[in-house]
């Protein structure tokens, strides 16, 4: 696996790569299944669950305040990029928009496509996590999630939901499509929480 496209970190870098990854200069795709196809003007996103129920559209997001960001980026498979370029919608900047119910303590993540990761509150909503709609200057490809992703940069990517078109909030932890598979149900990649 290791070749052209992954190396080892050089010394300067080594303090950003979680252990036993491996550095890409490219950007893999990672999907399981297909990729969907959807306009920015189909697009709708809702909130379930322990929240007042709402839709919002590409515009409400795109009312929200835009911010640049950039994040590094790591796969339970092994590859790490470093220095993401992304630009998109803080998660508290929507919360905002929202009335949880205090009693949620975990959200479920769904996507076009049936894709679903969980995580919890206290990881989810934090100011490094974003809402993704452009990478490296231009619109998100679909097959990186566009029109939309979250991009949760301090556990492994498989949170990073693409295609996003929901949250339910929820009462207690529930699995997603990869923890139900065996991966580990929080991910933080600096404790190699990989499998369960
Ligand atoms: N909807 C959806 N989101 C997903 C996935 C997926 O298969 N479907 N794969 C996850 C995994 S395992 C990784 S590593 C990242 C990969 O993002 P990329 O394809 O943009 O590199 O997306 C995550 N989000
Ligand atoms: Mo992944």
């Amino acid at each position: 696996m290791l070749g052209k496209f992954f190396k080892k970190p050089d010394e300067e870098q080594s303090d950003r790569v979680p252990p036993g990854q491996y550095l890409t200069k490219g950007f893999p795709v990672l999907t399981y299944g297909q990729t969907p196809q959807i306009k920015t003007e189909d697009w709708q996103f809702k909130v379930w669950g322990l929240v007042k129920s709402a839709t919002f559209t590409w515009s409400d997001f795109m009312a929200l305040p835009q911010h640049e960001f950039t994040a590094d980026f790591h796969c339970v498979t092994r590859w790490s990029k470093l220095d993401v370029k992304w630009k998109g919608i803080k998660v508290t900047d929507f919360m905002k928009l929202i009335e949880v119910d205090p009693k949620a303590v975990h959200v479920m993540e769904h996507c076009y496509g049936g894709y679903t990761t969980n995580i919890s509150m206290s990881d989810f909503v934090r100011e490094e996590n974003f809402f993704a709609h452009t990478v490296f200057d231009e619109p998100l490809p679909a097959e990186h999630g566009g029109p939309m992703r979250t991009v949760i940069p301090h556990i492994y990517a498989w949170k990073s939901a693409k295609w996003i078109n929901g949250l339910e909030f929820l009462p207690r932890e529930e699995l997603g499509f990869w923890e139900r598979n065996g991966y580990h149900s929080r991910g933080e990649p600096w404790a190699e929480e990989r499998y369960s």
